[in-house]
């Protein structure tokens, strides 16, 4: 994909001509001073030491040093520009550079936070480049600063900038995104005898006749349209068709309505046997403090292993406590999974993606129809294979061993709990390689969610390694023990909202739905009285409206992975309490599955208030988990189906015909928020690896990115496959591990 380029960006002839004038008939006052460097002067501007500036034939011109780490280690700027709240705002620049580097334009504050009110990243070339860009400023700034931050290169160049104009007054261009044929479909496909629909969008009122070709063109079958009026979810007008009856296996099919052909999907009992595979597969590549080795994913992929203690890395294997909150230990905390597109490891995130897979694993010993096959030993390629236990479990134990290695020691102040995480000291830039990060690794503060997560996930792989390695399960019950206990001695230890600089907050300060589901965990595995009555003793017990909320379970509320479990994992509940829980999954699934069939697009998704959330396809996935799990308890067809839903829109079926998952479909997710796999910051680096989930539609705007090319945008059409929007387009284990699950289980379904 070109995509670079910002898409308010434009190519300018080769001299610097007078910059683009905002399109804005009520364009503000010129706020940049000397922004054309006319008399050879360069006050007001200011530059880092590093890159002595002067006016050469009327432009700003710099010596960029080679071999700084990071795009702020070299800066042009001026400082002093008012921005005002909910004002919109022009920018443009001319600038070139002598060898093709990425720089980041900023307009921020002037001092730490460095809050960014815009910010791009603009590939430059020899060819003076004129940029074009439009802003609404959320904050009240009198003395804003505008940076180009030009460092970051491996080569030293020269930096050229003219023609700088920043405008009030400007107007927002209307959100238009390019979202190809208003034919949507699975761009993967459909099982043989599974529902099969599509959706049309359209401003025609009357039904339409729908074409299904097969490769080769022919038409295999046919029907007209249902309108179904505007989309909720998107604003559009829409139209469904269903073209369930066709059942013969293939691929390339497509659908045409009138002049408007999909994009090309398949039919088979396999179609996602690859998506089990890489959406696991993904875990492998997020390892932290092990080399990523090729020879099972391919040299695009491979890397050296980070956070280990080598220069100028600081590693995890010594990690002490933030400096506002000191202990007096270090603990061992190399290894486990990277977050997501930052380097950051949370004890939150961790337990419940961990556990997510363990879930995936243990259905296959519960599930009617489930296979064991698919998820054995050898079926991922990971350096575990083919050691007797299953890839999956190697995979998550990867994990667990790191949660295992967050706990408070013996003896010391808070024994037992978990710190909450560890993280750099500051926000690393894009791209940033594990081995190249030279911030500090810092252990926060322990808190009760990280310790119950703990408790919970490690009563859960205590009874699933039991068969496999005795020592192993051991050692994660008496943690998940120990860790239970501590929660309970200190039950309000809670991560603050505002602890997010250098990594992620996972703030919670209501850990009620932790400790439900930590107890029923260990209630399964051990059938101790106490954590039964714990889990009975709950404000969560009977409350099935609370333990699954209408928009979703997630980490901050995992009381729905205690309900799941003790609702399918055999355990002592009486026949009564156990369908209690039975009915709270089939209640919760019923509600899901009604949203799925209000919804044109089919997804079992209403988020209240219509207010998509970060990370909402991983909340469509885990309200397909529930609806797969009451599917398995009841055998309903209405379940299953609503989970097929929740799959099609991911894989394309939705307002944004685009398939969230890298490298599956025709218009799949590309430029994930990633440090490592970024290439569309530098085009040496690969795209993140097949099976990755982008977060998707977040309708709040999170991101600087995001609040420039999505304002005005609709729920689930707030999305922008943009390295930069990390609140739209981030990974994240938490996100793939129900990918992984919901795979796992369509692919079980084939449903030939
Ligand atoms: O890259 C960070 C991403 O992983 C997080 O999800 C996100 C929110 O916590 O923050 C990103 O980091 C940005 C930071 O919050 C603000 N400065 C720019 C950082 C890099 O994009
Ligand atoms: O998934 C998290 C989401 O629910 C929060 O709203 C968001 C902001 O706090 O943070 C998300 O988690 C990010 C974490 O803070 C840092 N690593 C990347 C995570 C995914 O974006």
């Amino acid at each position: 994909m070109a995509g670079a380029l910002t898409a308010g960006a434009s190519a300018a002839p080769a001299a610097p001509a007078a910059p683009d004038t905002p399109t804005s008939p009520a364009a503000g006052a010129e706020e940049v001073v000397n922004g054309d460097f006319e008399n050879g002067s360069t006050a007001p501007w200011w530059w880092t030491e590093n890159n002595p500036a002067s006016v050469v034939d009327g432009r700003l011109c710099a010596d960029v040093p080679a071999g700084t780490a990071n795009p702020w280690d070299a800066i042009i700027g001026q400082n002093d520009l008012p921005v005002a709240p909910g004002e919109t705002y022009a920018l443009t620049y001319t600038a070139s550079a002598t060898v093709p580097v990425t720089i980041t334009t900023n307009v921020q504050q002037a001092t730490d936070p460095y809050t960014q009110y815009f910010t791009s990243a603009d590939q430059l070339t020899a060819e003076p480049k004129a940029f074009t860009q439009t802003f609404t400023a959320k904050a009240d700034d009198d003395a804003a600063q505008l940076a180009f931050q030009i460092g970051g290169s491996d080569e030293a160049y020269t930096f050229c900038v003219d023609d700088i104009s920043l405008t009030s007054g400007a107007e927002t261009p209307p959100y238009d995104p390019d979202t190809g044929s208003p034919v949507r479909v699975n761009q993967v496909g459909y099982l043989p005898a599974g529902p099969k629909t599509g959706v049309f969008v359209t401003d025609a009122d009357d039904p339409a006749a729908w074409s299904l070709k097969n490769a080769a063109g022919a038409e295999v079958a046919s029907g007209t349209t249902t309108p179904r009026g505007v989309d909720a979810s998107s604003g559009q007008k829409v139209q469904s068709f269903d073209f369930s009856g066709v059942t013969a296996p293939g691929d390339g099919y497509t659908v045409t309505i009138g002049d408007q052909t999909s994009e090309p999907f398949s039919i088979g009992a396999g179609v996602y046997s690859e998506l089990r595979k890489d959406a696991l597969q993904y875990f492998y590549v997020e390892r932290s403090g092990t080399p990523i080795r090729g020879d099972l994913v391919g040299d695009a992929w491979a890397r050296p292993a980070g956070h280990l203690n080598v220069a100028p890395n600081r590693g995890d294997n010594g990690v002490s406590c933030v400096a506002t909150a000191p202990c007096s230990y270090t603990l061992n905390a190399a290894g486990g999974w990277y977050d997501a597109g930052d380097q950051g490891k949370y004890v939150v995130n961790g337990g419940i993606a961990a556990s997510q897979l363990l879930s995936s694993f243990e259905r296959t010993l519960t599930a009617p129809g489930a296979s064991k096959g698919a998820l054995g030993d050898g079926k991922l390629r990971v350096p575990e294979r083919g050691n007797g236990v299953p890839d999956i479990l190697d995979e998550a134990r990867w994990e667990l061993a790191f949660l295992l290695s967050m706990q408070v020691p013996k003896g010391q102040k808070l024994a037992g709990m978990a710190h909450h995480k560890l993280h750099d000291a500051q926000w690393t830039a894009l791209p940033t390689q594990p081995t190249d990060d030279d911030q500090p690794r810092e252990l926060h503060p322990p808190s009760t969610a990280a310790t119950l997560n703990l408790a919970a996930a490690a009563a859960q792989g205590a009874r699933l390694f039991r068969g496999y390695d005795r020592a192993f399960s051991d050692k994660l019950l008496t943690a998940a023990r120990t860790a239970y206990a501590a929660a309970v001695a200190h039950p309000a230890v809670y991560a603050p909202a505002t602890d997010s600089v250098g990594g992620g907050a996972y703030n919670d300060d209501n850990v009620t739905d932790e400790f439900y589901w930590a107890a029923a965990e260990l209630y399964i595995t051990t059938g101790t009285s106490t954590y039964r009555d714990a889990v009975l003793r709950s404000p969560l017990w009977g409350k099935g409206a609370d333990i699954f909320p209408q928009g979703g379970f997630s980490w901050g509320s995992t009381a729905a992975l205690g309900a799941l479990d003790l609702a399918t994992v055999p355990n002592g509940l009486t026949a009564r309490q156990r369908a209690e829980v039975r009915g709270e999954v089939t209640a919760a699934a019923d509600g899901y599955a009604a949203d799925a069939a209000k919804a044109a697009y089919g997804m079992p998704y209403a988020p209240e208030g219509g207010h998509w959330v970060w990370g909402s396809n991983s909340q469509v996935l885990n309200n397909a988990v529930v609806l797969a799990t009451a599917a398995d308890l009841t055998g309903a067809a209405k379940y299953r189906n609503a989970v097929l839903g929740a799959v099609d829109y991911v894989l394309g079926e939705n307002p944004m015909n685009q398939s969230y998952v890298t490298g599956f479909g025709e218009r799949s997710t590309q430029n994930e928020h990633n440090r490592i796999y970024a290439h569309q910051l530098d085009s040496d680096l690969a795209h993140p690896i097949a099976g990755s989930m982008a977060g998707g539609p977040d309708s709040s705007l999170e991101d600087p990115k995001a609040e420039q090319k999505l304002a005005g945008c609709v729920g689930a059409m707030c999305y922008i496959d943009d390295i930069e929007s990390y609140s739209t387009n981030e990974m994240a284990i938490n996100w793939n591990a129900p990918l992984a699950w919901v795979a796992s289980y369509v692919d079980d379904l084939g449903m030939r």
